[in-house]
């Protein structure tokens, strides 16, 4: 059996078949160009090559469209892009989440606890905080999404009526970071804070910058989200 397999490998490599199957990182590049050029159909397909060659579908969307997405960025500061290709960019994405999305579940298991989460007042950038979202599920934690542009009351109200174990911020915008500092407050003020842990995560958000307003971490990934998280509710 195993002789009749080395031959069959052998006899693929000497015509070429295997060289010529896509490896992981000409895929993910494929997924990183279709967002960059706006290609709708060009994601979708991509995103079907990579789980039809086994890339798990967490690294699609962090290696291949979020890398996609930061050079969209870059143009658009360049002054090569404007707001519609943005726009395009951000449907692109959601366009490629709904095929990697069904790979991400691992289905019915025990919850590993509750995460309330939201994109802060003032901010309506939501693809990262979907991800975030969509990493946590696969990872079975509960999840009450409050969306976009959520002020500090709304948080204080949903960790009131949920009292989940985990309080998830998410900011794009250097003028809208500064909310989160604003919204721990309200929970010290509303003797919440110490129930929960806070994590805060998104493009101008550091350690530091954590640190300083007094959040528990900040993560520079969804991947690195999730591990922190899954993290602290080991050690509860
Ligand atoms: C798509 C996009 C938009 C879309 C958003 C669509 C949507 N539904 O989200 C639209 C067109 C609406 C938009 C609007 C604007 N945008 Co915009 N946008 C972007 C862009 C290109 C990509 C953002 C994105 O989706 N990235 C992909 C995701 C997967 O990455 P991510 O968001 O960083 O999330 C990852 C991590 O950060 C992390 N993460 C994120 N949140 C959280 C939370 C937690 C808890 C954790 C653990 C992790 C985590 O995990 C995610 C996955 O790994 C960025 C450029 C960039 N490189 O970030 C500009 C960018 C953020 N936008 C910018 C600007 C200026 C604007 C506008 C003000 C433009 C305008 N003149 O109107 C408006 C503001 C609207 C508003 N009030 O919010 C600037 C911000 C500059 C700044 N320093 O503040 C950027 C950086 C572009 C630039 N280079 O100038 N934008």
């Amino acid at each position: 059996m195993e002789k009749q397999l080395s031959k069959l490998v052998s006899k693929l490599g000497k015509s070429g078949w295997l060289n010529k199957m896509p490896s992981e990182k000409e895929i993910l590049g494929k997924l990183r160009d279709a967002i960059v050029n706006l290609d709708i159909e060009g994601v979708k397909k991509a995103s079907e090559e990579a789980i039809s060659s086994g890339i798990p579908a967490y690294k699609a969307v962090i290696e291949g469209m979020a890398k996609g997405m930061e050079i969209v960025g870059q143009k658009y500061e360049n002054g090569e892009y404007f707001l519609a290709e943005l726009i395009m960019a951000g449907e692109t994405m959601k366009e490629g989440m709904t095929v990697l999305e069904p790979h991400l579940k691992t289905g019915d298991i025990k919850s590993a606890g509750k995460v309330v989460i939201g994109t802060v007042k003032g901010d309506l950038h939501d693809i990262g905080k979907n991800v975030v979202v969509t990493l946590l599920k696969a990872a079975n934690f509960d999840i009450v999404d409050l969306g976009v542009d959520v002020s500090a009351e709304q948080f204080v109200e949903a960790v009131k009526k949920n009292s989940p174990d985990i309080v998830a911020m998410s900011a794009l915008l250097t003028t809208t970071m500064i909310e989160m500092e604003g919204i721990i407050k309200a929970l010290q003020k509303a003797g919440l804070r110490k129930k929960v842990k806070i994590i805060i995560g998104g493009a101008p958000i550091t350690p530091e910058y954590a640190k300083k307003i007094g959040a528990d971490a900040a993560a520079k990934d969804a991947v690195e989200g999730v591990r922190i998280c899954t993290e602290w509710m080991k050690n509860k």
